[in-house]
Protein backbone atom coordinates (compact mmCIF):
# COMPACT_ATOMS: atom_id res chain seq x y z
CA UNK A 1 0.00 0.00 0.00
CA UNK A 2 1.91 2.84 -1.54
CA UNK A 3 0.40 6.61 -1.31
CA UNK A 4 1.29 8.89 -4.37
CA UNK A 5 -1.71 10.85 -3.90
CA UNK A 6 0.07 14.13 -2.06
CA UNK A 7 3.47 12.80 -3.22
CA UNK A 8 3.72 14.83 -5.97
CA UNK A 9 2.56 18.38 -5.28
CA UNK A 10 4.63 18.68 -1.55
CA UNK A 11 7.50 17.17 0.02
CA UNK A 12 5.98 13.88 2.02
CA UNK A 13 7.58 13.09 5.25
CA UNK A 14 6.56 10.48 7.17
CA UNK A 15 7.82 7.59 9.05
CA UNK A 16 5.72 4.40 10.25
CA UNK A 17 4.44 3.65 14.14
CA UNK A 18 7.66 2.16 15.64
CA UNK A 19 5.75 -0.99 17.25
CA UNK A 20 5.32 -1.74 13.78
CA UNK A 21 8.18 -1.05 12.34
CA UNK A 22 10.01 -3.40 14.88
CA UNK A 23 8.21 -6.64 14.50
CA UNK A 24 10.41 -7.17 11.03
CA UNK A 25 13.68 -7.52 10.10
CA UNK A 26 12.42 -6.26 6.04
CA UNK A 27 10.94 -3.28 6.80
CA UNK A 28 7.98 -3.27 4.11
CA UNK A 29 6.34 -0.08 4.55
CA UNK A 30 9.23 2.55 5.33
CA UNK A 31 9.65 6.03 5.97
CA UNK A 32 9.46 8.65 3.22
CA UNK A 33 12.05 11.93 3.36
CA UNK A 34 11.83 14.12 0.34
CA UNK A 35 13.70 17.87 0.00
CA UNK A 36 11.27 18.12 -2.86
CA UNK A 37 8.12 16.83 -4.75
CA UNK A 38 8.56 12.71 -5.67
CA UNK A 39 9.24 13.17 -9.65
CA UNK A 40 7.46 9.87 -11.77
CA UNK A 41 9.86 8.78 -14.05
CA UNK A 42 10.00 6.81 -17.46
CA UNK A 43 12.32 3.71 -16.68
CA UNK A 44 12.75 3.13 -20.95
CA UNK A 45 13.61 6.39 -21.45
CA UNK A 46 15.77 7.35 -17.81
CA UNK A 47 19.59 7.73 -18.25
CA UNK A 48 22.43 8.13 -15.51
CA UNK A 49 25.63 10.06 -16.93
CA UNK A 50 28.92 9.24 -16.01
CA UNK A 51 30.61 12.34 -15.62
CA UNK A 52 33.55 14.32 -14.31
CA UNK A 53 37.61 12.96 -13.92
CA UNK A 54 36.70 9.49 -15.70
CA UNK A 55 38.39 8.50 -18.72
CA UNK A 56 34.80 7.40 -20.76
CA UNK A 57 31.50 9.86 -20.00
CA UNK A 58 29.09 7.27 -19.82
CA UNK A 59 25.58 7.32 -20.41
CA UNK A 60 23.46 4.29 -19.14
CA UNK A 61 20.29 3.43 -19.48
CA UNK A 62 18.00 1.29 -16.58
CA UNK A 63 18.65 -1.53 -19.18
CA UNK A 64 22.04 -1.19 -19.14
CA UNK A 65 22.17 -0.97 -15.36
CA UNK A 66 20.42 -4.33 -15.32
CA UNK A 67 22.95 -5.93 -17.66
CA UNK A 68 25.75 -5.06 -15.32
CA UNK A 69 26.29 -7.83 -12.35
CA UNK A 70 23.39 -7.70 -9.80
CA UNK A 71 24.90 -7.13 -5.69
CA UNK A 72 22.17 -7.81 -3.33
CA UNK A 73 23.06 -6.23 0.23
CA UNK A 74 20.81 -5.83 3.46
CA UNK A 75 21.34 -2.34 4.80
CA UNK A 76 19.67 0.02 7.52
CA UNK A 77 18.79 3.49 5.54
CA UNK A 78 18.49 6.20 7.95
CA UNK A 79 17.82 9.82 7.81
CA UNK A 80 20.72 11.59 9.77
CA UNK A 81 17.55 13.24 11.22
CA UNK A 82 16.18 10.33 12.87
CA UNK A 83 15.41 10.61 16.74
CA UNK A 84 15.24 14.39 16.35
CA UNK A 85 12.56 14.27 18.50
CA UNK A 86 14.19 13.10 21.66
CA UNK A 87 17.29 15.61 21.51
CA UNK A 88 14.53 18.77 21.32
CA UNK A 89 12.91 17.68 24.23
CA UNK A 90 15.41 16.44 26.34
CA UNK A 91 18.39 18.50 25.03
CA UNK A 92 17.30 21.77 23.88
CA UNK A 93 14.87 23.02 20.83
CA UNK A 94 16.84 21.80 17.46
CA UNK A 95 15.66 22.99 14.00
CA UNK A 96 14.06 20.76 11.40
CA UNK A 97 11.26 17.47 10.95
CA UNK A 98 9.93 16.08 14.04
CA UNK A 99 11.38 12.58 13.88
CA UNK A 100 11.29 10.39 16.35
CA UNK A 101 12.63 6.61 16.16
CA UNK A 102 11.25 5.30 12.95
CA UNK A 103 13.01 7.39 10.21
CA UNK A 104 15.13 4.01 9.43
CA UNK A 105 14.44 1.16 7.58
CA UNK A 106 16.02 -2.05 6.52
CA UNK A 107 15.56 -3.42 3.22
CA UNK A 108 17.42 -5.30 0.92
CA UNK A 109 18.53 -3.40 -2.35
CA UNK A 110 19.62 -5.06 -5.54
CA UNK A 111 21.42 -3.76 -8.82
CA UNK A 112 24.74 -3.14 -9.72
CA UNK A 113 27.95 -1.90 -7.30
CA UNK A 114 28.44 1.73 -8.16
CA UNK A 115 32.46 0.27 -8.40
CA UNK A 116 31.55 -1.56 -11.85
CA UNK A 117 29.89 1.69 -13.17
CA UNK A 118 33.00 3.82 -12.30
CA UNK A 119 35.57 1.47 -13.07
CA UNK A 120 33.65 0.60 -16.53
CA UNK A 121 34.20 4.78 -17.16
CA UNK A 122 37.77 3.96 -15.82
CA UNK A 123 39.24 6.35 -12.94
CA UNK A 124 40.76 9.83 -14.48
CA UNK A 125 42.68 10.69 -11.63
CA UNK A 126 46.35 11.04 -10.25
CA UNK A 127 47.18 8.94 -6.97
CA UNK A 128 47.47 12.00 -4.91
CA UNK A 129 44.55 13.35 -6.00
CA UNK A 130 42.48 10.07 -5.76
CA UNK A 131 42.82 10.19 -2.09
CA UNK A 132 40.73 12.85 -1.39
CA UNK A 133 37.73 12.46 -4.39
CA UNK A 134 34.74 12.28 -3.78
CA UNK A 135 32.17 10.71 -6.14
CA UNK A 136 29.22 12.37 -6.33
CA UNK A 137 25.41 12.00 -7.56
CA UNK A 138 23.01 14.43 -8.17
CA UNK A 139 19.16 14.28 -9.09
CA UNK A 140 17.95 17.54 -11.39
CA UNK A 141 14.24 15.58 -11.55
CA UNK A 142 12.98 18.43 -9.52
CA UNK A 143 13.73 21.46 -7.64
CA UNK A 144 13.84 20.94 -3.90
CA UNK A 145 13.12 23.50 -0.91
CA UNK A 146 16.57 24.93 -0.57
CA UNK A 147 18.52 24.21 -4.09
CA UNK A 148 16.97 23.92 -7.45
CA UNK A 149 18.53 20.07 -7.80
CA UNK A 150 19.35 17.34 -5.05
CA UNK A 151 23.08 16.44 -4.52
CA UNK A 152 25.21 14.73 -2.47
CA UNK A 153 28.84 12.65 -2.40
CA UNK A 154 30.79 10.21 -0.32
CA UNK A 155 34.43 9.86 -0.66
CA UNK A 156 35.41 8.01 -4.17
CA UNK A 157 37.75 5.22 -1.79
CA UNK A 158 34.34 4.37 -0.34
CA UNK A 159 32.48 3.93 -4.07
CA UNK A 160 35.30 1.77 -5.39
CA UNK A 161 35.59 -0.57 -2.06
CA UNK A 162 33.79 -3.84 -3.41
CA UNK A 163 33.41 -4.68 0.73
CA UNK A 164 31.81 -1.06 1.40
CA UNK A 165 28.87 -2.69 -1.05
CA UNK A 166 27.43 0.96 -2.35
CA UNK A 167 25.09 0.00 -5.36
CA UNK A 168 23.07 1.31 -7.85
CA UNK A 169 19.53 -0.11 -6.49
CA UNK A 170 17.47 -1.32 -9.12
CA UNK A 171 14.75 -3.45 -6.20
CA UNK A 172 14.02 -2.85 -2.95
CA UNK A 173 12.52 -6.05 -1.07
CA UNK A 174 12.46 -8.16 -4.55
CA UNK A 175 10.32 -5.70 -6.52
CA UNK A 176 12.04 -2.72 -8.42
CA UNK A 177 11.67 0.96 -6.59
CA UNK A 178 9.09 2.73 -5.80
CA UNK A 179 8.47 6.36 -7.32
CA UNK A 180 8.52 7.23 -3.55
CA UNK A 181 11.86 5.36 -2.62
CA UNK A 182 13.57 6.68 -5.84
CA UNK A 183 12.52 4.46 -9.08
CA UNK A 184 13.86 3.65 -11.40
CA UNK A 185 17.35 4.50 -9.80
CA UNK A 186 18.99 5.27 -6.94
CA UNK A 187 21.89 5.27 -4.47
CA UNK A 188 22.33 3.24 -1.54
CA UNK A 189 24.96 3.83 0.98
CA UNK A 190 25.67 1.66 4.06
CA UNK A 191 26.50 2.74 6.52
CA UNK A 192 26.25 6.02 5.54
CA UNK A 193 23.31 8.69 6.61
CA UNK A 194 19.96 8.58 3.75
CA UNK A 195 20.80 11.72 3.12
CA UNK A 196 23.62 10.48 0.42
CA UNK A 197 21.65 7.85 -1.18
CA UNK A 198 20.47 9.76 -4.04
CA UNK A 199 16.95 9.00 -5.23
CA UNK A 200 15.98 9.80 -9.03
CA UNK A 201 19.66 9.27 -9.79
CA UNK A 202 20.82 11.26 -12.99
CA UNK A 203 24.41 12.14 -12.81
CA UNK A 204 27.11 10.60 -11.02
CA UNK A 205 30.75 12.65 -10.90
CA UNK A 206 34.08 11.58 -9.99
CA UNK A 207 35.61 15.27 -8.85
CA UNK A 208 38.12 16.50 -6.41
CA UNK A 209 36.23 18.47 -4.30
CA UNK A 210 33.00 17.32 -2.25
CA UNK A 211 28.97 17.81 -3.67
CA UNK A 212 28.05 21.58 -4.21
CA UNK A 213 24.51 20.94 -3.18
CA UNK A 214 22.87 22.62 -0.22
CA UNK A 215 21.73 19.20 1.62
CA UNK A 216 26.12 18.33 1.49
CA UNK A 217 27.24 21.68 2.29
CA UNK A 218 24.55 23.77 4.62
CA UNK A 219 22.53 20.64 6.47
CA UNK A 220 23.40 17.12 7.54
CA UNK A 221 26.48 18.39 9.81
CA UNK A 222 26.69 18.31 13.45
CA UNK A 223 27.42 21.81 14.35
CA UNK A 224 29.09 22.54 17.30
CA UNK A 225 27.53 23.64 20.57
CA UNK A 226 28.22 27.37 20.06
CA UNK A 227 26.00 27.60 16.76
CA UNK A 228 23.07 27.40 18.26
CA UNK A 229 20.75 29.64 15.97
CA UNK A 230 20.67 29.63 12.01
CA UNK A 231 22.79 33.22 12.20
CA UNK A 232 25.81 31.74 13.89
CA UNK A 233 25.28 28.55 12.40
CA UNK A 234 26.58 30.44 9.28
CA UNK A 235 30.13 30.57 10.10
CA UNK A 236 30.25 27.24 11.22
CA UNK A 237 28.82 25.44 7.91
CA UNK A 238 32.07 25.44 5.41
CA UNK A 239 34.18 24.02 8.56
CA UNK A 240 32.43 21.46 9.92
CA UNK A 241 32.01 18.31 7.56
CA UNK A 242 29.47 16.51 6.00
CA UNK A 243 27.98 13.49 7.66
CA UNK A 244 28.93 10.47 6.21
CA UNK A 245 29.14 7.41 8.40
CA UNK A 246 26.15 7.49 10.77
CA UNK A 247 27.00 6.72 14.93
CA UNK A 248 25.92 3.49 17.05
CA UNK A 249 22.49 3.38 17.59
CA UNK A 250 19.43 1.15 19.70
CA UNK A 251 15.92 2.13 20.19
CA UNK A 252 12.79 0.93 22.28
CA UNK A 253 9.91 0.05 20.27
CA UNK A 254 8.00 -2.30 22.71
CA UNK A 255 6.59 -1.16 25.12
CA UNK A 256 4.82 2.04 23.73
CA UNK A 257 5.80 4.93 26.10
CA UNK A 258 3.50 5.64 28.54
CA UNK A 259 1.39 2.26 28.28
CA UNK A 260 0.36 0.25 31.22
CA UNK A 261 2.45 -3.16 31.63
CA UNK A 262 1.59 -6.54 33.28
CA UNK A 263 4.40 -7.99 34.68
CA UNK A 264 4.87 -11.90 33.97
CA UNK A 265 4.44 -14.34 36.97
CA UNK A 266 8.43 -14.29 37.09
CA UNK A 267 8.18 -10.71 37.49
CA UNK A 268 9.96 -9.96 34.41
CA UNK A 269 8.46 -7.83 31.43
CA UNK A 270 9.35 -8.00 27.20
CA UNK A 271 11.13 -5.41 25.93
CA UNK A 272 11.34 -5.02 21.90
CA UNK A 273 13.36 -2.75 19.50
CA UNK A 274 16.50 -2.72 16.66
CA UNK A 275 20.15 -1.24 17.00
CA UNK A 276 22.22 -0.05 14.37
CA UNK A 277 26.14 -0.40 14.17
CA UNK A 278 28.13 2.88 13.22
CA UNK A 279 29.38 3.01 9.60
CA UNK A 280 31.62 0.27 8.52
CA UNK A 281 31.79 -1.23 12.05
CA UNK A 282 28.85 -3.63 12.02
CA UNK A 283 27.08 -5.96 12.76
CA UNK A 284 25.63 -5.08 16.26
CA UNK A 285 27.27 -7.69 18.22
CA UNK A 286 25.41 -6.45 22.06
CA UNK A 287 22.31 -4.87 22.90
CA UNK A 288 21.86 -4.20 26.66
CA UNK A 289 18.65 -2.67 28.94
CA UNK A 290 18.52 -0.94 31.79
CA UNK A 291 15.90 -0.14 34.12
CA UNK A 292 17.84 1.79 36.88
CA UNK A 293 19.38 4.22 34.71
CA UNK A 294 21.95 1.77 33.48
CA UNK A 295 23.54 1.51 36.80
CA UNK A 296 22.94 -2.66 35.94
CA UNK A 297 22.31 -4.02 32.86
CA UNK A 298 20.78 -6.91 31.54
CA UNK A 299 21.49 -8.53 27.80
CA UNK A 300 19.16 -8.68 24.85
CA UNK A 301 19.09 -11.45 22.85
CA UNK A 302 19.89 -10.85 19.13
CA UNK A 303 17.69 -11.44 16.38
CA UNK A 304 19.48 -12.15 13.85
CA UNK A 305 20.33 -15.79 13.97
CA UNK A 306 17.92 -16.75 11.11
CA UNK A 307 19.22 -14.55 8.58
CA UNK A 308 23.18 -14.96 9.40
CA UNK A 309 22.62 -19.05 8.98
CA UNK A 310 21.24 -18.18 5.63
CA UNK A 311 24.42 -17.02 5.02
CA UNK A 312 23.03 -13.13 4.49
CA UNK A 313 26.12 -10.52 5.89
CA UNK A 314 24.26 -8.61 8.75
CA UNK A 315 27.18 -6.16 8.52
CA UNK A 316 25.01 -2.78 7.51
CA UNK A 317 21.62 -4.52 8.75
CA UNK A 318 19.96 -3.38 12.05
CA UNK A 319 19.26 -5.46 14.25
CA UNK A 320 16.13 -6.82 15.52
CA UNK A 321 16.23 -7.73 19.69
CA UNK A 322 14.47 -8.81 22.49
CA UNK A 323 14.91 -9.05 26.31
CA UNK A 324 13.11 -10.31 29.35
CA UNK A 325 13.68 -7.92 32.45
CA UNK A 326 12.65 -7.97 35.73
CA UNK A 327 11.29 -4.78 36.88
CA UNK A 328 9.57 -3.64 40.22
CA UNK A 329 5.70 -2.47 40.24
CA UNK A 330 5.16 1.56 40.26
CA UNK A 331 4.34 4.16 37.90
CA UNK A 332 6.57 6.66 35.61
CA UNK A 333 9.16 3.45 35.47
CA UNK A 334 11.53 3.56 32.46
CA UNK A 335 13.62 1.41 30.33
CA UNK A 336 16.96 2.28 28.70
CA UNK A 337 19.21 0.44 26.34
CA UNK A 338 22.62 0.18 24.65
CA UNK A 339 24.15 -0.74 21.54
CA UNK A 340 27.82 -2.23 20.88
CA UNK A 341 28.94 -2.95 16.96
CA UNK A 342 31.86 -5.26 16.29
CA UNK A 343 34.17 -2.11 15.93
CA UNK A 344 34.06 -2.21 19.97
CA UNK A 345 31.95 1.23 19.73
CA UNK A 346 29.34 1.50 22.16
CA UNK A 347 25.96 3.79 22.62
CA UNK A 348 26.98 6.76 24.81
CA UNK A 349 23.93 7.81 27.23
CA UNK A 350 23.84 11.39 25.81
CA UNK A 351 25.52 12.87 22.64
CA UNK A 352 26.20 16.68 22.40
CA UNK A 353 23.71 19.13 21.54
CA UNK A 354 23.89 20.80 18.04
CA UNK A 355 21.47 22.69 16.37
CA UNK A 356 20.20 20.31 13.33
CA UNK A 357 19.57 17.85 15.56
CA UNK A 358 21.07 15.23 13.27
CA UNK A 359 22.95 12.02 14.48
CA UNK A 360 21.15 11.56 18.34
CA UNK A 361 21.99 8.28 19.47
CA UNK A 362 21.81 8.88 23.40
CA UNK A 363 20.37 5.27 24.61
CA UNK A 364 17.51 4.01 23.55
CA UNK A 365 14.70 4.91 26.10
CA UNK A 366 10.75 4.23 26.87
CA UNK A 367 9.31 6.43 29.63
CA UNK A 368 5.64 6.82 31.38
CA UNK A 369 5.45 3.05 31.99
CA UNK A 370 2.81 2.12 34.16
CA UNK A 371 4.26 -1.40 35.40
CA UNK A 372 1.40 -3.43 37.65
N1 LIG B 1 16.62 13.09 -5.06
C1 LIG B 1 16.51 13.02 -3.71
N2 LIG B 1 17.15 12.03 -3.07
C2 LIG B 1 17.06 11.93 -1.73
C3 LIG B 1 16.31 12.87 -0.97
C4 LIG B 1 15.63 13.90 -1.68
O1 LIG B 1 14.94 14.73 -1.10
N3 LIG B 1 15.75 13.93 -3.06
N4 LIG B 1 16.26 12.76 0.40
C5 LIG B 1 17.41 12.07 1.02
C6 LIG B 1 17.26 11.83 2.44
S1 LIG B 1 17.57 13.15 3.45
C7 LIG B 1 16.98 10.60 2.94
S2 LIG B 1 16.98 10.33 4.60
C8 LIG B 1 16.65 9.47 2.04
C9 LIG B 1 15.25 8.96 2.34
O2 LIG B 1 14.93 7.90 1.51
P1 LIG B 1 13.44 7.36 1.43
O3 LIG B 1 12.50 8.50 1.13
O4 LIG B 1 13.46 6.30 0.41
O5 LIG B 1 13.12 6.83 2.81
O6 LIG B 1 16.71 9.83 0.67
C10 LIG B 1 17.71 10.75 0.32
N5 LIG B 1 17.71 10.91 -1.12
MO1 LIG C 1 17.54 12.50 5.64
Amino acid sequence: MVHFEYSVEKPLNREPELSKLVSNFITEEGYDRNHGPIPHLNASTHRVSIYGSVKNQLSLSIDDLKRLPQHTVICALQCAGNRRHTMRTKLKEVSGIDWFDGAVMNCEWTGPLLRDVLLKSGINLTKDRLKNAHVAFACFQTPCQDDEWYGASIPLSRALNPDAEVILALEMNGKELTPNHGYPVRVVTPGIAGARSVKWLDRITVQTTESTNFYQQHDYKILPPEADCAEKAKEYWSRVPAIQDMPVNSVIGLPKPDSTITRDTDGKVEVRGYALPSGEDGPVVRVEVSVDEGKTWTDAELLGAHEADAGVSLRWAWCLWRARVAIEKGNNRRIVSRATDKGGNVQEKCPKWNFRGVAYNGYGEVGGLEIV
